[in-house]
């Protein structure tokens, strides 16, 4: 068998749209090889790596999460296998368990209104709703984490909500959350002189108990922190402390680039450029130290590109699909297990931030139509967007699910990323065995110019085929993302294999 030749390899791609700019611009690219190694010896990266977030409010429609809602099914299929719903966000504070049509609305707290914030609508959560969910989660092989309000809740209903859901979802629940983002209570929810993660602490194993006291196999995600990963150290520090501690499997923390939709640092050049990742890579060294100390791993439980449901032209264009794939592939480089990008309705979105989307706002601004604006998801950031009845994954989705395609690989540890960034292309690698035996590799050339002719050195005794697959749209700001295969199977000559990794383009290939 001969090495795919570059003619064939550009003939064959000659039907995808980055085609014109690979033949256009390979002579100019950048060599460099990269060698792969014969071990992984990295952190194994869990079958169920992929997730998405949505508002617990999104419960109040008991037909969303259910199996009727069969486009959201196949969008969610297609997206992972195994993947992991999460339910939390700030809207998970305002819902209260209603166990039956007749029990009544308790009183809720008083909580102050912060512009920005949620304004304090309460809504039921359902026994319907619940047991709809798990019929979801069974059509879609995917399971859950449950998150139960912390702001305006009480450990009775919080323990009599978690046994209903326990019972319900069964060993599709994989653990519950109490509280979302509990780091900025301070703002609206609770009193700024008093609140640490020492008093939430407190509060939270006040309420983790009261759940274990009614299931006793519980198991628990927290502290779910928005930025302040801080909190997760301090808790390491203090947990050696707790007696008989509930059972507590992740450290969890959210992420987002920045925000909101106003802020005009939100662009493209920053959102992919390596500092970027730097920033990335200093959080996860302090979170999975925490985790280590006590014995669990760390998750990001909810993130996007930007806050406040996202940027119109950052958001939900092809670069949001590079950045999705890249921060997913460190965070499980890293050792994390797993990731949930946040999305949903609009609706449900809005009236997690406030009721509105800075983003619907700035279109408006720049002089776009009802319509228009219409043809954008909503909220800007989802992974899987909601048109009318229809579902569609969007590039954010298509940047996690190619990512995702290395889920229960092992991956390997080299300095790959680091050699591609000494030639000055902004583009990083990840190599993996997956758990057929097979060696994977995914390139992702963020830079918006610069072409790769890349060259992976496997070693001289290996022999076989090499498929490629490619992560690719017209540019960086198109509204859309492809994942395609983009040769036939090849061969290796000499155990070396050349590829080229056009500029905003991802490529993965698997060596059989
Ligand atoms: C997080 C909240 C979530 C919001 C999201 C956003 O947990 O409810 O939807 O930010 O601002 O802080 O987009």
């Amino acid at each position: 068998m001969t090495t795919i030749s570059r003619r064939k390899f550009l003939a064959t791609t000659a039907l995808t749209v980055a085609a014109t700019r690979l033949c256009a611009q390979a002579s100019n690219a950048t060599q460099v090889t990269l060698a792969i190694p014969a071990e992984a010896t990295g952190p194994h990266m869990p079958e169920d790596f992929v997730g998405l977030s949505y508002e617990v409010q999104q419960l109040t429609d008991p037909s969303f999460f259910s199996p009727q809602n069969t486009g959201l099914i196949r969008e969610c299929k297609a997206l992972s296998p195994h993947g992991v719903l999460r339910l939390g966000g700030n809207t998970s504070e305002f819902g209260y368990w209603k166990p039956t049509p007749e029990s009544p609305e308790p009183v809720h707290p008083q909580t102050r209104e912060v512009v920005g914030e949620p304004k304090p609508q309460y809504y039921a959560v359902t026994a319907e709703a619940v047991r709809n969910l798990a019929e979801f989660l069974k059509a879609t092989g995917w399971t859950c984490l449950y998150g139960i309000g912390m702001g305006t809740n009480t450990p009775e209903r919080a323990a009599a909500e978690a046994e209903f859901v326990a019972k319900t979802l069964g060993s599709r629940l994989q653990y519950f959350q109490i509280g979302n983002e509990v780091d900025l209570f301070d703002r609206h929810l609770r009193d700024p002189k008093t609140w640490s993660a020492k008093t939430y602490l407190q509060e939270w194993l006040n309420m983790a108990r009261a759940i274990v006291a009614r299931v006793p196999q519980a198991r628990f995600g927290m502290p779910d922190v928005a930025g302040k990963v801080e909190w997760l150290t301090e808790i390491a520090a203090m947990w050696p402390s707790i007696e008989n501690p509930p059972h507590v499997t992740t450290l969890t923390h959210h992420y987002y680039f920045g925000g909101p939709a106003t802020n005009p640092d939100v662009n493209i050049p920053n959102l992919l450029k390596p500092a970027t990742m730097a920033k990335v890579q200093h959080t996860a060294d302090i979170a999975t130290a925490a985790a280590d100390k006590v014995g669990a791993r760390v998750r990001m439980t909810e993130g996007n590109t930007c806050y406040r449901g996202g940027k119109p032209g950052v958001s939900d264009v092809f670069a949001a699909a590079l950045w999705a794939a890249d921060y997913s592939l460190l965070l499980a480089s890293n050792n994390y297990s797993g990731i949930n990008l946040h999305g949903g309705t609009g609706k449900s979105v809005a009236n997690s931030v406030g009721g509105f989307l800075p983003g619907d706002v700035m279109l408006k601004d720049q002089g776009e139509t009802p319509e228009q604006i219409a043809s954008h998801p909503h909220p800007f950031y989802t992974p899987i967007a909601t048109f009318g009845s229809e579902y569609r994954l969007m590039p954010v989705g298509y940047g996690l699910k190619f990512a995702g395609s290395l889920s229960g690989a092992r991956l390997m540890r080299a300095e790959l990323t680091q050699t591609l960034q000494a030639t000055g292309v902004d583009a990083t690698a990840y190599a993996a065995k997956l758990a057929s035996g097979e060696t994977a590799v995914i390139v992702l050339n963020k830079d918006a110019s610069r072409d790769l002719e890349l060259t992976l050195d496997f070693g001289s005794g290996k022999a076989g085929s090499v498929s490629v697959e490619t992560l690719h749209a017209p540019a960086l700001e198109s509204r859309e993302a492809r994942i395609s295969p983009a040769a036939p199977k090849g061969a290796l000559k000499q155990g070396k294999f050349t590829v080229t990794v056009t500029h905003a383009s991802g490529v993965r290939m698997i060596l059989a």
